[in-house]
């Protein structure tokens, strides 16, 4: 197999921030096309190289947690998003993030646990060594995507606040900031979002605290600046710009199933058996190779193909009531 065709084994320092070139080959248009001398152009070119660097996230790959998968494009991972804090079109957030603070900011680890804390994102960044993981997603919407994350186990985080003997469940809640995102005037969902999972959910290794994507910081609208990512899960299990974390005894009231405890059950694993009540969920599209709504789709995998890992956390449930 070429380098080319499998896309997991090429290294970070080889990957090229697409938006990088995007913006360079656009402002060499803007500067061919316009009647700007050619050293404004270049500039301007100086300018998206000190923002590209800017935004670099360094990694090591971690080829056993990675899937040998294409990547799906950096444009459809970054203008294809939900996030509804910012509007509930897929194209919304891209557009309503730009005033968005994400720096500084502020995470809080409390609950049941003996040594509670506030981090900032400089704690979180030297927390534990940084790696790139390319997991499968899954939105419960039927489409899926392949996205080099940048993070490392969520459990290395919670290990340092002592979870006591009591604690059986995580809350994650996101930022809600109406002077900031515009869909909270949406009653679509309770706000803030919240998530949960159980305590040996969070703490599986795959479970990702996540602060970067394709090399770099993660972009506004997929969760800046650190997000969960729990790849054997539907998609909204993973949430974005998260500033509370919570141990907790008792089960959490997550946005969707307050939302809605039929169709969307606290556990949310990706299950090719267990159908949505108004749709199916044997099979997904790729978003860029699964082309057009009546185009083909592929096979939903068990537990989106990580059952071999993950099976055991759920040995002799019936995943049909624990859906
Ligand atoms: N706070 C918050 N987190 C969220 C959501 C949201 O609306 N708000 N949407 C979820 C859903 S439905 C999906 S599919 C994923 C999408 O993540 P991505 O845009 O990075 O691909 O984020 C999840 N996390
Ligand atoms: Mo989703």
């Amino acid at each position: 197999m070429t380098k080319k065709s499998n896309s997991s084994l090429i290294l970070p320092s080889e990957i090229t921030p697409q938006h990088f070139f995007e913006n360079r080959r656009n402002l060499m248009k803007v500067a061919a096309a316009s009647t700007l001398s050619a050293s404004m152009g270049e500039w301007f070119t100086r300018d998206a190289v000190a923002q590209s660097v800017a935004n670099k996230l360094n990694s090591t790959p971690n080829v056993a947690l990675s899937v040998l998968e294409k990547k799906t494009s950096y444009e459809d991972v970054t203008s294809y998003n939900n996030f509804y804090e910012f509007g509930m079109d897929k194209s919304d957030p891209k557009q309503n993030v730009k005033n968005f603070q994400t720096t500084p900011w502020k995470i809080s680890i409390e609950g049941l646990v003996n040594k509670p804390r506030v981090f900032d994102l400089a704690d979180l960044l030297k927390l534990a060594p940084m790696e790139e993981r390319i997991y499968r997603m899954r939105c419960v919407e039927g489409w899926s995507m392949v996205i080099p994350w940048v993070g490392y186990s969520l459990s290395n985080l919670i290990k340092q606040v002592e979870p006591q003997g009591s604690a059986k469940f995580v809350e994650f809640v996101s930022l809600a900031d109406k002077k900031q995102m515009p869909g909270l005037g949406s009653q679509v969902l309770s706000w803030p979002y919240v998530e949960g999972l159980r305590l040996d959910e969070a703490m599986h290794p795959l479970t990702l605290l996540t602060l970067g994507l394709y090399g770099e910081v993660l972009p506004k609208q997929n969760g800046a600046p650190v997000r969960l990512v729990v790849p054997w899960k539907y998609g909204f299990k993973s949430a974005k710009s998260i500033v509370k974390i919570r141990l907790v005894e008792k089960q959490p009231a997550n946005s969707w199933w307050l939302a809605n405890p039929g169709e969307y059950g606290f556990y949310s694993n990706v299950n090719p058996e267990v159908d949505h009540p108004r749709w199916s969920q044997a099979s997904e599209r790729r978003i860029g190779d699964d082309k057009g709504f009546f185009g083909p789709k592929r096979k939903t995998l068990m537990l989106n193909g990580y059952a071999d890992q993950v099976g055991s956390l759920y040995a002799g449930m019936d995943l049909k009531k624990y859906f």
